[in-house]
């Protein structure tokens, strides 16, 4: 092969990061650049030496070739690479995407500098134009730019040609957990600047209201022009010169194209300073003038006015500790695996905002560039992380100088992008890479190039939280138990701010103990927060047909979190890869359509800026949980929720309070002396606009309860006679299936992957044998004593049925010997007949919710159909429970219902299927859902914990061996 790029074989050579790339900047070019977006031609070869003689096929750029309908379909494994050839190997089949488009410059460019960007391209990219090799660049997830002004000729057409090489040495740094694609994921433009330009622009802006401009400033053509300088103005204002330079920049006559660094510098007087509350900026426009004063080159940028700062074990914005309620998140697309629009990428960040979350990590790559500016405008901490994740092979790689080029172009790239976002508080090496020589040199660029922000990497802090020595100023673990947490900051010990990088897995249903984590925060000095994983659930969808997929990825229909039928949301080994991780790529807090899972809600309340302390004195205590702002954005109403039934509103009086501040407010109404059980509920929603929520969206809903239970007074005898079948099974005209005992659920991630689930398989609770032992009537009941025999223990359990007017006491006991000494539940489930079709209840609602993950759905007056009580986590499992229940009625306008009265709040759950169909199916076009509702009644039910990846719940959320007491009423509506 005569081409010298190719045969440089750069796919195998560490060490060749780049060639003829232009040096990072963090000047924008978007605005006025050519768009080459669009249809291309395209190629797939199987290897990049491979020859040419495929026909060309089209392709939209920026795209990837996976999910555009050619032979090479996404793959998803975690940690184990895709293919077996060592660091810095390649493996032979190595498929490489040619895109080739025509290149039409502009006549009116002629005497300019034309540049092209390639926004992201994964591996390797390799560019050539008309033939010629114009340069190469690795790093999935930034930009490369070269200057092509030497090789196309304005008002002339030439062929640009981008060479896309999937698998490298590059590959082994961003083994990353996530799909696998090849191809160009991110826009691709053509600019042209004059030859005197802004070569990069550093912002540099304090709460002080100081304000630094460093401009570094070329010239293409070399021609040293006289006279040139840059000015500055802030939101229309004109910034002061700084003439110190213009005497440098005189003095300069070296024969470089680089001109020197001009400099602007200010004090801001009274400046509004940015947080993630208030996200206040402010624009600056910087150009760089001819002699003669006319405008060679402009740049904008938005200024935040903030400083971050690490002082004893508190990490600070502008002087405060902030609470970090930080949420991991990849650049994902269901329909285009990573492409993503500007309104996607705004869409999600709404979304966090509107959750409660003030942070994000970009795991594990710098984002696509609008990620930035949107979290500046919108108010989001960014933990921005280099494209280094080495899992499969990290202690070698960590320590190979063949790869130290590498980890310190793309940390070093990453940061002069992202350097002037207000956005960014702090620089993160990377992501599961062991701990090495490469991050220690790529560190100490990092704390040279940027002393303004805080540098983080966990693999360094594992070394020990408080080691100061090591390339991290956060002790950020990933996953550590809380009590280890806790005990770390009681310690003495330690020396750093300490905020998981990653905890909470969201896998399926969990995110249990979420209140427990931020209870032990919130009270904790020295902990700050962390980082939820993740934001998306990565379900490609997939069309599929008797089972099978067809036509390409991502193409299709889907709605509320569901694939529309006929489709599915693929996950690993549904491109029939033969090596993948399988639903763990399922792992985020919203489904592949943004469609929030339960557990955002439980974030949301446990983010309240509004708290409601304590009820006392006929009065509440609330209390402002911001850093910065008041309540003047909030607005509130009361809701007054009894046992009888009624529900009361009225509107709340917000008070005027600081952050961090309390007040007594009296009740805004009297609380009927009626009506039992009673609990006030604030709906606090935006008062005004929000960037990122309209006037009128909730934001919190804290509760508090008022008046305890009033105990029911004793059912009065009577009724019809209860009857039971020879196996002591109750009959019922509206049951199809009589109460039976249940121990079991439809597996959840956590319980699967954490080791819980094989337990309970081992023991048999999965498939219970029944035995009844004895049934024995008396005049108004039937008492059974049945046994449900496990492989290794039997459970006794005891039901009472009583007639009661209008319908049936039902009280059991179930006695779980020593050995059952962590089950799923135990409880009751029964069938309804065909019919039923609303659930209305008195509990905690109106979304999903389990006993450790139960802070955010307040109790009420609910009401839901059945069918979307479910949550269709993308494998199916255990699902739609409701906590705290304490009444409810299934009913439906033609149809007989019932009602269900318990003896104190329990887990509840209605559902169209039963557990074992929902063990039984992979994906959800795989349910065909019953006639009639399942419903089950716990006297307990587990928690839910995090354990796919991370702690399990904590014990107190275990369901314990020994007698479960557990009473209801079923009348016949
Ligand atoms: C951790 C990874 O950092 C993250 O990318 C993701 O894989 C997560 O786990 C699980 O979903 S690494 C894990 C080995 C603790």
């Amino acid at each position: 092969m005569t081409d010298p790029l190719a045969a440089l074989r750069p796919w195998e050579a560490p060490e060749v990061t780049s060639w003829g790339r232009l040096p990072m900047n963090a000047v924008d070019r978007r605005p006025g650049a050519l768009s080459l977006d669009g249809e291309w031609r395209f190629r797939l070869l199987p290897a990049p030496q491979a020859a040419d003689g495929v026909p060309w096929s089209a392709l939209h750029v920026p795209g990837a070739w996976t999910m555009q309908d050619t032979d090479d379909r996404p793959q998803y494994t975690n940690v184990t690479m895709p293919f077996g050839a060592f660091p810095p190997h390649a493996p032979a089949a190595d498929p490489t995407g040619v895109h080739e488009r025509d290149l039409d410059v502009p006549a009116e460019w002629a005497g300019r500098r034309i540049v092209l960007q390639v926004g992201a391209a994964e591996s390797v990219l390799l560019v050539h134009v008309d033939g010629r090799p114009v340069g190469l660049s690795k790093d999935s997830h930034l930009a490369a730019e070269f200057d092509l002004t030497e090789v196309v000729r304005p008002g002339a057409r030439s062929v640009l040609r981008l060479t896309v090489v999937k698998w490298s040495d590059a590959s082994h740094i961003e083994d990353q957990d996530h799909w696998w694609h090849g191809g160009i994921t991110r826009s691709v433009l053509l600019y042209a600047t004059d030859p005197l330009h802004l070569a990069d622009v550093t912002v540099r802006a304090r709460r002080s209201g100081e304000l630094r401009v460093d401009c570094a400033v070329r010239d293409r053509g070399g021609a040293l022009p006289d006279g040139w300088y840059v000015s500055a103005d802030l939101d229309g204002e004109l910034l002061a010169q700084d003439a110190e330079f213009d005497r440098l920049n005189a003095e300069d006559d070296r024969g470089s194209d680089f001109l020197g660094e001009a400099r602007v510098r200010t004090v801001v007087p009274g400046v509004r300073t940015w947080n993630a509350e208030q996200p206040e900026l402010y624009g600056l426009t910087v150009r760089l003038h001819r002699a003669d004063g006319s405008v060679a080159d402009t740049s904008y940028h938005r200024v935040g006015f903030r400083d971050v700062e690490i002082a004893g074990r508190d990490l600070l914005v502008n002087g405060e500790r902030v609470f970090v309620r930080g949420i991991n998140r990849h650049d994902f697309h269901p329909l285009t695996g990573r492409t993503m629009s500007y309104d996607d990428m705004r869409a999600d960040l709404v979304l966090l905002k509107r959750f409660g979350f003030n942070a994000v990590r970009t795991a594990h790559y710098p984002n696509d560039p609008a990620f930035y500016d949107l979290a500046d405008e919108l108010g989001l901490y960014v933990v921005d992380e280099a494209d280094i994740e080495s899992h499969d092979h990290a202690h070698e790689i960590a320590d190979d100088p063949r790869y130290l080029n590498a980890f310190v172009d793309r940390v070093s790239r990453m940061v002069l992008r992202d350097k002037n976002h207000p956005s960014v508080i702090i620089w993160s090496l990377g992501n599961e890479s062991d701990y090495g020589a490469n991050h220690d040199a790529a560190a100490g660029w990092v704390r040279r190039h940027d002393p303004t922000r805080p540098l983080q990497y966990e693999g360094a802090a594992k070394r020990g939280w408080a080691d100061p020595d090591v390339a991290s100023d956060i002790a950020c673990p990933m996953y550590a138990p809380l009590a280890e947490c806790v005990a770390h900051a009681l310690s003495g010990e330690q020396t750093k701010p300490l905020i998981q990088c990653e905890y909470s897995h969201a896998m399926g249903n969990s995110n249990g103990t979420l209140a427990d984590h931020w209870a032990a925060i919130e009270s904790t000095p020295g902990l700050q927060g962390g980082f939820i994983w993740e934001f998306w659930d990565h379900g490609i969808l997939q069309r599929v047909s008797g089972g099978r997929p067809v036509g390409r990825a991502g193409a299709g229909l889907y709605d509320n979190g569901v694939a529309a039928p006929g489709h599915r949301w693929a996950y690993g080994g549904d491109f029939g890869e033969a090596t993948h991780d399988g639903a763990f790529v399922a792992d985020g807090m919203v489904f592949p359509d943004r469609t929030p899972k339960p557990a955002l809600y439980e974030h949301r309340e446990l983010a309240a800026p509004v708290r409601i302390r304590c009820f006392r004195h006929e009065g509440i205590v609330l209390a402002n949980h911001q850093h910065f702002r008041g309540f003047d954005w909030l607005t509130a109403t009361w809701e007054l929720a009894l046992a009888d039934g009624r529900t009361l509103t009225g509107p709340a009086e917000l008070p005027e309070l600081c952050p961090g501040e309390t007040a007594a407010v009296p009740l805004p109404f009297e609380v009927p002396a009626d009506g039992g059980e009673a609990w006030l509920t604030l709906r606090v929603t935006t008062a005004g606009d929000q960037a990122w929520a309209p006037t009128g969206t909730e934001v919190c809903a804290p509760q508090i309860r008022l008046r305890a239970p009033v105990p029911a007074p004793a059912a009065v005898p009577g009724g019809p006679d209860v009857e039971v079948d020879g196996e002591g099974l109750l009959l019922h005209p509206l049951l199809a299936a009589a109460p039976t005992l249940s121990l079991w659920r439809a597996p959840t991630d956590n319980d699967e992957l954490g080791g819980i689930a094989p337990r309970w398989r081992a023991w048999g609770l999965d498939s219970l044998v029944r035995k009844v032992v004895s049934v024995r009537r008396a005049h108004d009941r039937v008492t059974v004593l049945a046994e449900y025999a496990g492989t290794t223990g039997v459970v006794r359990h005891r039901q009472e049925f009583t007639a009661v007017e209008g319908g049936i006491r039902v009280d059991e006991s179930a006695e779980l010997p020593d050995r059952f000494d962590d089950v799923a539940r135990v409880g009751s489930v029964f069938e309804t007949v065909a019919g039923p079709e609303l659930l209305e209840w008195f509990g905690q609602g109106p979304w999903e919710s389990y006993p450790d993950r139960a802070a955010g759905a307040p109790v009420g007056h609910h009401s839901l159909p059945v069918d979307e009580l479910f949550t269709p986590y993308l494998r199916p499992q255990e699902s739609g429970g409701r906590h705290g229940v304490r009444r409810f009625t299934l009913s439906a306008p033609d149809a007989a219902g019932l009602a269900v009265e318990l003896d104190e709040p329990r887990q509840v759950s209605v559902s169209r299927y039963r557990a074992e169909d929902l063990t039984a199916a992979a994906h959800h076009d795989e349910l065909v859902p019953r006639a009639g509702c399942v419903v089950h009644i716990d006297a307990a039910h587990r928690g839910l914990g995090t354990a796919s990846c991370g702690p399990d719940t904590l014990p107190s959320y275990l369901v314990a061996p020994g007698v479960h007491r557990w009473s209801w009423t079923l009348r016949t509506l």
